[in-house]
């Protein structure tokens, strides 16, 4: 069968425009595809809303591919091994309270269940910023400013291009760097005791478990910050290589954001 190359074009330019049309008004935009944000795409968009999530590098993931100082295995907690399991990833029982999958099944496999449930991936994607508007004295986020990869990499003097969305999900992790863009640029008040980034702490698993859940929260109207992010928010300590708080903070973001959407 002959090939022509224009064809193959064709078919990328208009397979990738469908996709970019139909996110112009988004329901839910996710900033970060770590584990976070994969869970939130995926439980999202098995419950039908219109989701986008936006990965600057190439490959979903995040900070899991790596468990532990490379040592490619993750530790959870028995709560969040549905969040696992209800996908296909094998995980082992290794005692007590505490289980243990392949890293690199677990990422990959998030990643696969968030496309096929109708999450729509932007890898490559910067998140550059958002975009604020003020309805009775109250300003919202109404949806993101982005741009491609390599040229924020390079350092091009391009502009970005916008999308709408009702709800932002900030999951872009220890950096926070939404936020942190939103917080630099205008004079605004989160949802936190001093009404800024409060800032991440050091090691302390336990507490940082329980409150990656707590502090995942609508921080700023039309914003929830989700994963590790929503701790270095509200000011929690860091965990470590334990991943079931980041599944949890996917699962609650996601239940939130519906019962908003869902009035
Ligand atoms: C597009 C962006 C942008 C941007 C960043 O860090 P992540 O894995 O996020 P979480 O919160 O789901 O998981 C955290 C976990 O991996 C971790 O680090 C833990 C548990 N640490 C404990 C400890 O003690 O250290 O993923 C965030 C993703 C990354 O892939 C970034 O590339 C991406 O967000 N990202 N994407 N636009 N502006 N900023
Ligand atoms: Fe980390």
């Amino acid at each position: 069968m002959s090939l022509d190359e224009r064809i193959i074009t064709q078919a990328i330019l208009e397979g990738y425009f469908e996709k970019f049309k139909s996110s112009l008004d988004l329901d839910v935009a996710i900033v970060g595809g770590g584990p976070s944000g994969l869970t939130a795409a995926r439980l999202l968009a098995a419950d039908g809303f219109n989701v986008a999530l936006f990965e600057r590098k190439l490959s979903l993931g995040g900070g899991m591919w790596g468990g532990g100082m490379t040592f490619n295995i993750i530790v959870v907690q028995e709560e969040s091994v549905h969040l696992l399991t209800d996908v296909g990833i094998p995980v082992a029982h290794y005692k007590d309270n505490y289980y243990t999958a392949d890293a690199v099944a677990a990422t990959t496999t998030l990643a696969s269940a968030a496309c096929l449930a109708g999450a729509k991936v932007f890898n490559c994607m910067s998140v550059e910023d958002v975009v604020l508007r003020e309805q009775d004295g109250v300003k919202r986020v109404t949806g993101i400013v982005i741009n491609s990869s390599p040229v924020e990499m390079a350092g091009l003097h391009v502009d970005p291009v916008v999308l709408g969305s009702k709800y932002l999900i900030e999951a872009t992790g220890h950096a926070v760097e939404v936020l942190q863009t939103l917080v630099r640029k205008n004079d605004v008040r989160l949802n936190t005791p001093s009404g800024k980034i409060e800032g991440e702490q050091s090691m302390w698993a336990e507490v940082a478990e329980t409150n990656t859940v707590i502090n995942t929260r609508e921080i700023f109207p039309g914003l929830y910050v989700a994963g590790m992010a929503a701790n270095a928010s509200y000011g929690s300590y860091r965990m470590g290589p334990i991943f079931g708080g980041m599944l949890l903070s996917g699962e609650k973001v996601a239940a939130d954001i519906a019962a908003k959407l869902r009035g």
